[in-house]
């Protein structure tokens, strides 16, 4: 614990997160709400940060020259100041274009290869026009359908390889692994926070190589998302979280935060306000989808509602009686701490 100030807390999500509805059992069911109108959303919903990935910043990247690349990078830089939001991160969308069908750095082909390698640097370009510091790799496709695909001691040494080349190619741009076990892959070669900061401390600049955490993605491992929180935490890797819910082990949800399971989520708040995450200016990111039945444009009360949760239970983990909770744990009593959790959430205690 420590006895700083409490942490106001700053919010981020992504213009995916206000989405159509498809599923891949239907097409969209609402309309497209237009991308540029988004931003002027953010600051009602009580939001200033935007996840962005490449080509939401610049659409039709791969058709453009660096120089308009350059300059749509500009006309949305200035889109943010006027706004008054910041960009979290910028993150290569490499699991759509048909070169990375079977993976980016990790593809058998060396031209796919090198398709990703330059939607990195496209990205890395676009991050510090936007003034960020992050690049989020979420390394959707880099994993296989069925393992005798690729070389997985190879596809490692590609991954190592790619997270170096970025820390040369720009000295200050950080590198945020967002881990995922499945989804699109049947197995993907980063599944967990552990592997990602096994790749921090394997490559030439730790310092500047941490993670990302998205709730669901942790579920979906069969580990508890408080407990890979703390585990980056303790290494001072908790560069971003992805906070949602997920019930069970099925397809990533993206549910509201907290929606499924109060408690785990409790336990997120709690292990993030011990840690004073968010003092560093790390942001509260949220990756929510909107349910398909919702209607309505655009559908934003999915952000509102999860944002609300969220800051409900940080007033739960305020509120928490500490000194209970130390005896209870040096008397063992797990029942009785356990009792005690369940009535401070229900409001009872
Ligand atoms: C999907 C991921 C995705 C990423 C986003 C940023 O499962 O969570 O939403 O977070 O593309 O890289
Ligand atoms: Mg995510």
């Amino acid at each position: 614990m420590n006895n700083e100030s409490p942490v106001d807390y700053r919010f981020s999500f992504g213009p995916w997160n206000i989405s159509e509805g498809a599923d891949p059992f239907g097409p969209e069911i609402r309309e497209a709400y237009p991308h540029e109108k988004k931003f002027v959303l953010y600051k009602k919903l009580g939001f200033n940060g935007v996840q962005f990935h490449d080509d939401d910043v610049v659409p039709g990247i791969d058709d453009l020259t660096p120089a308009q690349v350059e300059q749509q990078t500009a006309a949305v830089k200035k889109i943010l100041d006027d706004e008054g939001l910041l960009a979290e991160f910028v993150a290569p969308r490499l699991w759509f274009a048909p070169q990375t069908v079977d993976g980016g750095y990790t593809s058998n082909s060396a031209t796919d290869r090198e398709y990703a390698w330059k939607r990195t640097q496209q990205s890395i370009d676009i991050a510090r026009g936007l003034n960020s510091k992050g690049l989020v790799l979420w390394l959707a496709r880099e994993g296989t359908y069925i393992r005798e695909a690729k070389n997985a001691r190879e596809a490692y040494d590609r991954l190592l390889e790619t997270v170096n080349r970025i820390l040369d190619y720009d000295s200050e741009i950080e590198v945020w692994i967002e881990p995922k076990p499945n989804e699109p892959t049947d197995q993907a070669y980063v599944p967990t926070i552990g592997h990602a900061i096994a790749l921090s401390y394997a490559s030439k600049c730790p310092d500047r190589v941490k993670g990302l955490i998205e709730s669901a993605h942790a579920m979906l491992a069969g580990l508890d998302a408080s407990d890979e929180m703390a585990f980056a935490l303790a290494h001072g890797k908790l560069a971003s979280v992805h906070l949602n819910d997920q019930n069970g082990l099925k397809y990533d949800q993206d549910k509201n935060f907290g929606s499924t399971n109060l408690r785990a989520a409790f336990n997120q708040v709690r292990v993030l306000e011990e840690n004073g995450y968010g003092r560093n200016g790390e942001f509260i990111g949220l990756d929510v989808k909107a349910m398909r039945t919702q209607a309505g444009v655009p559908v934003t009360a999915h952000l509102e509602n999860s944002r609300r949760i969220f800051l409900h239970l940080v007033e739960k983990v305020r509120t928490w009686d500490r000194n209970r909770e130390s005896e209870l744990r040096a008397a063992r009593d797990y029942e009785a701490l356990e009792l005690a959790v369940m009535e401070h959430l229900l409001g009872v205690a």
